[in-house]
């Protein structure tokens, strides 16, 4: 996976574009331009060299013909972004203060997936902090209005399984996940269907630990959707890819 060079050469473009990117950003022209460019079977770079406390802004390139998501993983604060295909989003990201490695997922729901270690090293001379990032993400459909039916579905190694196949209606909907596994963490995805067969993650109750139960509600228009847990190896302690293990199963909203 890892590609010394190909790094190496993607480190000196950014390190190149940067002052120009820095001239017109704003209240970010402190922070350290960072891109990530996703094609349908992979993103790059593998990996990111970065200070402990530094600050840095993504910018995620979709060049591929599918959605993709970004989002940090084992307690890395980068919220999900959806980048759309063909389109190019950016969100902010401060580096732990501490020695070590973050991890960033770059997917397609139900398909590719890499995962981009951050490597802290040595400490940042900076100062202040101005939080967490300014993206705008998946999980949109995220809503606190009162649910209109309740779905509960159990997590197990490796199946997903909703009480029923569809809803009774649209609109809000609880989706409540046990994860009945006994020792390996699980997640719950409700990805629909988009005309073209891509999905848009509309939520997730995300790193059940084994025996753990979580919630969600979603507000969702009528359409095919499908239920998955996305943790690929790397992952929350995994070794394999989730959905292709077979956790993905369709469901409808009416
Ligand atoms: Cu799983």
């Amino acid at each position: 996976m890892n590609r010394p060079s190909l790094v190496f050469a993607l480190s000196l473009a950014v390190m190149a574009a940067a002052p120009l990117l820095a001239a017109c950003g704003g209240g970010d022209s402190d922070r350290r331009v960072v891109r990530i460019v996703q094609a349908d079977d992979a993103c790059t770079p593998a990996v990111i060299d970065a200070k402990a406390g530094e600050k840095l802004r993504f910018e995620v390139k979709n060049e591929g013909k599918k959605d993709h998501e970004v989002e940090g993983i084992d307690g890395t604060k980068l919220e999900e972004l959806l980048v759309p295909a063909g389109r190019t989003r950016k969100i902010n990201y401060t580096v732990p203060g501490e020695e070590g490695v973050s991890k960033i997922k770059c997917y397609i729901p139900g398909g590719s997936s890499t995962i981009i270690e951050v490597r802290i090293s040595g400490r940042a001379a900076s100062s202040g902090d101005d939080g967490e990032g300014d993206g705008g993400g998946a999980g949109t459909r995220i809503t606190d209005k009162a649910p209109l039916d309740t779905i509960r579905v159990r997590l197990s190694d490796y199946k997903i399984e909703p009480e029923r196949p569809a809803a009774n209606v649209s609109g809000p909907i609880k989706f409540m996940a046990e994860n009945v596994s006994p020792d390996h963490v699980h997640e719950l995805a409700v990805l629909r269907v988009l005309e073209d067969g891509a999905f848009e993650n509309t939520g997730e109750i995300e790193d059940l630990d084994p025996g753990a139960s979580g919630e969600i509600t979603l507000d969702l228009p009528p359409g095919k959707y499908v239920l998955a847990c996305v943790i690929v190896p790397g992952e929350a302690g995994s070794t394999v890819d989730h959905y292709a293990e077979g956790m993905h199963t369709e469901f409808a909203i009416p």
